[in-house]
C-alpha cells in the first residue's frame, strides 16, 4: 500500500506528477479554505503533510498526525508551524530555501522602482484616459540610482536584493543578526552597521528576516521616527514584523515618503486605512510567485517527502531531526 500524502493547498502539475508516483495522493485543487479541523483530519489520514504559510500548523494538529513522518512546508518561512513540538514528536518539519530568493528579490526590487517612480499611480492615469501630454511636473519620482540600500536581515533573499543593488550604482548597508564575512561582505559593496544606523542613513529600507519572537514587531513608531522623510520602505518579509499602524501614521504624516508591501500584520486582511494611501504599494504577498520558482518549490517538497517516505533524510530540513 502506497503512504498517504495530503497537500492543503493547489500545487505545481509538475510535482502532483512526481508524487503521484510514490503516494496515494489528496489534494486540494481549487484551494478551499481549511478549519483546524480539517487540518487535523488530515495529518490524522497521513504519512506526510505538504503545508502552506496559512495553515497553522499547532500542538493540536500535530498530536492528530499519529502516523504524520514529515510537514513539508511549501516556501522559504515555516513560521506557520510548531516545529519544536514537531521535532519533539520525531516528524520531520522541512521548507524551501535556495529555491526562491532570486524571485522574491526580483519582486522587491518592482517594489522598489514603482514606488519610487510612482509606476502604479501612472498607469492608473493614463489607463483613465488623463494623458494629454508631456508634463513638466508629470508623476515626478524619487531617483534609486546612487541613492543608500539598507537591508535588514541578510540571508539569501536579503542578499540577492543587496547585490542587484550593485548595477544601481547604491551604496549598501545591512544589518543582520551576523556580520557576514568579508568576502561576502566586498562582493556586495555592503557595510554592516546597527539598526539605528541603517535606519537613519537609507533612502531605501528593505525587510527580509523571518518571523521569529525576536523580530515579532521589530519596525513600530519608534524606528519609523528614525527614518528621513525622503525614506521608502520595503516590506516583503512576514507581516507581523511591522506593526502596520505605526507605518500608516508614518506614511500619513510625510515621516516617510512611500512604501511597498507584499506581507500585512494580519494577512490576508489589508490594515484598515491602508488602501486609501497613495504613497503605498498593496501587493497580494506574491514574492516567490513565478511559474519557474513555484515549480522548484514543489519539486524541492516532493523531494522531501520522498526521501523521508523511503527512510532518508529529507534535504532541507528546518532543524535536524537527528
Ligand atoms: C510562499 C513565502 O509562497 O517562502 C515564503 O516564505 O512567503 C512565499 O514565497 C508562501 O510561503 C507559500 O506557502
Amino acid at each position: 500500500m502506497k503512504p498517504i500524502v495530503t497537500i492543503t493547498n493547489i500545487f505545481p502539475e509538475i510535482a502532483i506528477e512526481h508524487l503521484s508516483k510514490i503516494a496515494d495522493l489528496r489534494t486540494n485543487p481549487e484551494g478551499a479554505k481549511l478549519s483546524v479541523d480539517d487540518l487535523k483530519r488530515m495529518a490524522g489520514e497521513s504519512q506526510a503533510l505538504i503545508t502552506y504559510l496559512s495553515d497553522p500548523i499547532n500542538k493540536e494538529v500535530i498530536d492528530s498526525g499519529k502516523n504524520l513522518k514529515i510537514i513539508a512546508n511549501y516556501g522559504a518561512g515555516f513560521n506557520n508551524i510548531d516545529f519544536n513540538h514537531a521535532k519533539s514528536c520525531g516528524i520531520w518539519v522541512t521548507n524551501t530555501p535556495g529555491v526562491l530568493h532570486e524571485t522574491t528579490a526580483d519582486l522587491t526590487w518592482a517594489l522598489i522602482l514603482g514606488i519610487a517612480r510612482q509606476i502604479v499611480p501612472s498607469d492608473r492615469y493614463t489607463r483613465e484616459g488623463k494623458f494629454t501630454g508631456w508634463g513638466a511636473k508629470l508623476f515626478l519620482g524619487g531617483d534609486v540610482y546612487g541613492k543608500t540600500l539598507g537591508v535588514i536581515g541578510c540571508g539569501e533573499i536579503g542578499r540577492a536584493v543587496a547585490r542587484r543593488a550593485l548595477g544601481f550604482g547604491m551604496k549598501v548597508l545591512y544589518h543582520n543578526r551576523n556580520r557576514l564575512s568579508v568576502e561576502l561582505e566586498q562582493s556586495l559593496n555592503a557595510s554592516y552597521v546597527s539598526l539605528e544606523e541603517l535606519l537613519r542613513e537609507s533612502d531605501f529600507i528593505s525587510l527580509h528576516v523571518p518571523l521569529t519572537e525576536e523580530t515579532r514587531y521589530m519596525i513600530g513608531k519608534k524606528q519609523f521616527e528614525m527614518m528621513k522623510p525622503t525614506t521608502y520602505f520595503i516590506h516583503t518579509a512576514r507581516g507581523k514584523v511591522v506593526d502596520d499602524q505605526a507605518l500608516l501614521d508614518a506614511l500619513k504624516s510625510g515621516q516617510i515618503a512611500g512604501a511597498g508591501l507584499d506581507v500585512y500584520e494580519n494577512e490576508p486582511e489589508i490594515t484598515e486605512g491602508m488602501l486609501e494611501i497613495d504613497n503605498l504599494i498593496v501587493l497580494p504577498h506574491i514574492g516567490s510567485a513565478s511559474v519557474e520558482t513555484r515549480d522548484r518549490m514543489a519539486m524541492l517538497v516532493a523531494e522531501n517527502v520522498s526521501n523521508v517516505l523511503s527512510g532518508k533524510e529529507p534535504r532541507t530540513p528546518v532543524v535536524p531531526l537527528t
